[in-house]
């Protein structure tokens, strides 16, 4: 990709727009109290955004995947509405603009246009776009694979040693050239240690959708897979830190979470997902989502377990690692 000026300024500014978040101060309560509105505004790159075509929408979700081109660069652009918060209500109804649509008996509905600070759309970009980012996002049918440990070792691990995601976000992370100013805890230690912040899908507003990643300094783990009872210092590590970290925070005690690894991830780098439980977070079913609680144990009462055990996952139709299962027949 061509190193141009257009380039270095999206790269800068996506950077920028990524890390420069203000760190959020202790939310005081359980529904979230925390700053708004005090990121610094930054030039809009998405003026020049050219739409190729949309990947996936949702009424309910309220969000759209949209995929095109920046600055000549493929790119993927999500907006998503964000939850309406209670402590904005006043706001809301003193500072607003009203239309009415229809008034029938005692019903009325309206259109309510807020004011531009309540009125946001969060908005991440993924510039430049791998042909992978493209698919990832892109509406699909998935379909369950039984990977046995023979599986792993002669299709997965072959598969995902030349195909992954680049994890250089997950080392910038780690040796604070990214997002430095969001982290919400860090324990240094090489061997036991890790970096918790907030998950770019969270925009922090709300504890409601609390979502954060615990990212490991080791970084030679890939998945669940690579872990033995080596790893169960490092493991209880996260879940007992990670959890103090976000009760003191966030206020939010451990009843309140839910903490598990994904089976396949996105990104072969080890991390650990923190959100608030009740949150129908993307990803946290039972075919994806393994508890913390569970993987710790499962490795106390048998060394091998993640090794020799069959584990189950969802593929997209398009994923290239299912059509090794297909060609291999297992599929
Ligand atoms: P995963 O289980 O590998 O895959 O999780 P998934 O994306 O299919 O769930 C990786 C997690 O890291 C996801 O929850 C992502 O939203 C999050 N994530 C990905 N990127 C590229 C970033 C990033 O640059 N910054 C932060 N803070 N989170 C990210």
């Amino acid at each position: 990709m061509a190193d141009t000026p257009a380039k270095r300024e999206i790269d800068r500014v996506v950077t920028d727009e990524l890390s420069q978040k203000v760190k959020k101060a202790k939310a005081d309560d359980e529904n979230g109290g925390g700053e708004v509105g005090k990121e610094p505004e930054c030039e809009n790159i998405l003026r020049e955004f050219k739409t190729s075509n949309v990947l996936s929408d949702s009424a309910r979700e309220k969000n759209i995947f949209i995929h095109g081109k920046l600055a000549d660069q493929e790119a993927v652009v999500i907006l998503e509405k964000t939850p309406i918060r209670e402590d904005t209500l006043a706001e809301l109804f003193s500072g607003s603009r009203l239309k009415l649509e229809m008034k029938n008996d005692i019903y009325s509905t309206y259109r309510l246009q807020a004011p531009p600070q309540h009125n946001e759309i969060k908005t991440t970009v993924v510039c430049p776009a791998t042909e992978k980012h493209i698919k990832k996002y892109q509406r699909q049918e998935s379909f369950l694979v039984e990977e046995t440990g023979e599986d792993y070792q002669s299709i997965t691990l072959p598969y995902i040693q030349k195909q992954s995601f680049s994890v250089q976000w997950v080392y910038n992370i780690l040796e604070k050239k990214a997002e430095a100013d969001r982290i919400v805890y860090e324990d240094p230690d090489p061997e036991v240690g890790f970096v918790l912040l907030p998950d770019f899908k969270w925009d922090q507003k709300q504890v409601d959708d609390l979502y954060l990643i615990a990212i490991v300094h080791q970084r030679d783990i890939r998945s669940l897979r690579d872990l033995t009872p080596e790893h169960l210092p490092l493991l209880q590590n996260i879940f007992q830190k990670g959890k103090e970290a976000i009760l003191e925070r966030y206020n939010l005690p451990a009843s309140k979470l839910r903490v598990y690894l994904h089976y396949q991830p996105s990104y072969y780098h080890l991390h650990v997902h923190f959100t608030k439980l009740g949150y129908e977070a993307p990803g946290c079913g039972v075919e994806r989502a393994h508890l913390l609680a569970d993987v710790i144990q499962n490795l106390q009462s048998d060394r091998q377990y993640y090794k020799s055990r069959t584990l189950y996952f969802p593929l997209r139709a398009d994923d290239g690692l299912l059509s090794e299962f297909k060609e291999t027949g297992r599929l």
